[in-house]
């Protein structure tokens, strides 16, 4: 056997050798259009080292608070595998408030918590929340705020927003918005004549302080600190818990009016290229962070001027800040608070129908017809 074996090899020509290489290698070129055709397992896009998120205020301030909690919460429960980094103050921002949103629409950010006043200027619908006293003159100012948040007109603003661009996975807030000012109580409309307000760069502020008699000028949040530090404006208003308390504001006011007269939400955004590199498991883990930060972050904003839930909520949690009753801490620091009646809000609501209307226009009748809905389902 051996022998014939030998003998076969012996007899294979030159031809036939020639004939064998070119069949070996067909069979490697089917076999590697072969490979090429079928789908190989595709290796998971590799997610980035950092993900930035970018809040306008201090990383003390109840907003920066809020973010944190958000990103140690998706750390911890992605074991490491999503790194979001909080940049506060407005650093990725150079300080231009107003222009997070197109900076994350870019992807020159991946996350912000953002407030809906920043995002105005590009989505007139985020406005809703900023027409002056269409809130506060709710029986219940935070049923009503809940009720937009996740009711018809919530869902509109959430629309609008994507629609231009960028996902949103939640909501959070920083809070009713109060007035501070360094030359004397206000309990009515005639108080605010010829003061010196600062606002944020969104019209609506302009059209509401100048329906009031008072004199807004546009600051950057960034440059607003030592605007007051140099007495360069009479007054401000921001949230109490969220911002007023972290700052210190008695430190360049001494009078706080309560007025609610209007309040912004925030929303958790994301740049959609990035949303679509999460895996669908680690999409349904960052909305269940983003739905606990709301409960949190309401609760930071609501501390000591709701029924007593947002207490019992943080205390639940193991969360509660230094300053619980906010009213007495700001009196501890010599400020004088004015906490305005319904009645006397009703007044302001009367000096500032014209703003209402004006921006019911620009915004949208719908709109503002599905919150009016919206609330008073929630009655
Ligand atoms: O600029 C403000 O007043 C602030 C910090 O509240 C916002 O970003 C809307």
């Amino acid at each position: 056997l051996v022998g014939s074996e030998m003998c076969i090899r012996d007899s294979i020509s030159s031809e036939e050798v020639l004939l064998m290489k070119r069949c070996l290698l067909r069979s490697a070129l089917a076999l590697c259009a072969c490979l090429l055709a079928a789908p190989l397992p595709s290796p998971a896009a590799p997610y980035k080292a950092e993900y930035k998120l970018s809040v306008v205020p201090g990383a003390t301030s109840g907003w920066g608070m809020t973010a944190a909690y958000f990103a140690d919460l998706v750390r911890e429960r992605s074991q490491g595998r999503i790194n979001i980094k909080v940049y506060p103050s407005s650093q990725l921002l150079a300080g231009k408030q107003t222009s997070e949103f197109l900076m994350l629409r870019n992807g020159a950010i991946d996350f912000a918590l953002a407030s809906t006043i920043n995002w105005s200027p590009q989505i007139k619908e985020l406005n809703l929340t900023a027409l002056p006293f269409f809130l506060a003159v709710q029986p219940d100012r935070y049923k009503a705020m809940d009720a937009v948040m996740a009711g018809k007109s919530g869902k509109m603003m959430v629309d609008a927003i994507e629609k231009k661009g960028v996902k949103i996975i939640g909501w959070a807030e920083n809070g009713f918005r109060e007035m501070t000012t360094s030359k004397g109580p206000i309990s009515k409309p005639e108080d605010m004549s010829g003061l010196k307000i600062r606002v944020v760069g969104s019209p609506i502020f302009i059209e509401t302080f100048r329906a009031l008699g008072a004199n807004p000028v546009n600051m950057n949040w960034s440059e607003a600190t030592t605007g007051f530090q140099q007495g360069v404006v009479d007054g401000q208003e921001n949230p109490t818990n969220g911002i007023n308390i972290p700052l210190k504001i008695w430190d360049y006011h001494k009078y706080h009016c309560d007025w609610h007269y209007i309040i912004d939400p925030l929303l958790m955004g994301v740049n959609p290229t990035v949303w679509k590199s999460f895996s669908p498991e680690d999409q349904k883990l960052l909305l269940e962070c983003a739905a606990e930060t709301e409960k949190y972050g309401k609760a930071l904003s609501r501390l000591g001027m709701d029924d007593g839930s947002s207490l019992a909520y943080l205390k639940s949690i193991d969360k509660l800040p230094e300053v619980t009753e906010p009213y007495a801490f700001m009196e501890q620091q010599g400020m004088i608070v004015t906490r305005l009646s319904p009645e006397q809000i009703a007044k302001f609501h009367g000096a500032t129908q014209k703003v209402r209307a004006d921006w019911t226009a620009k915004i949208g009748p719908d709109l503002v017809k599905a919150a009016e809905e919206d609330m008073a389902a929630a009655k």
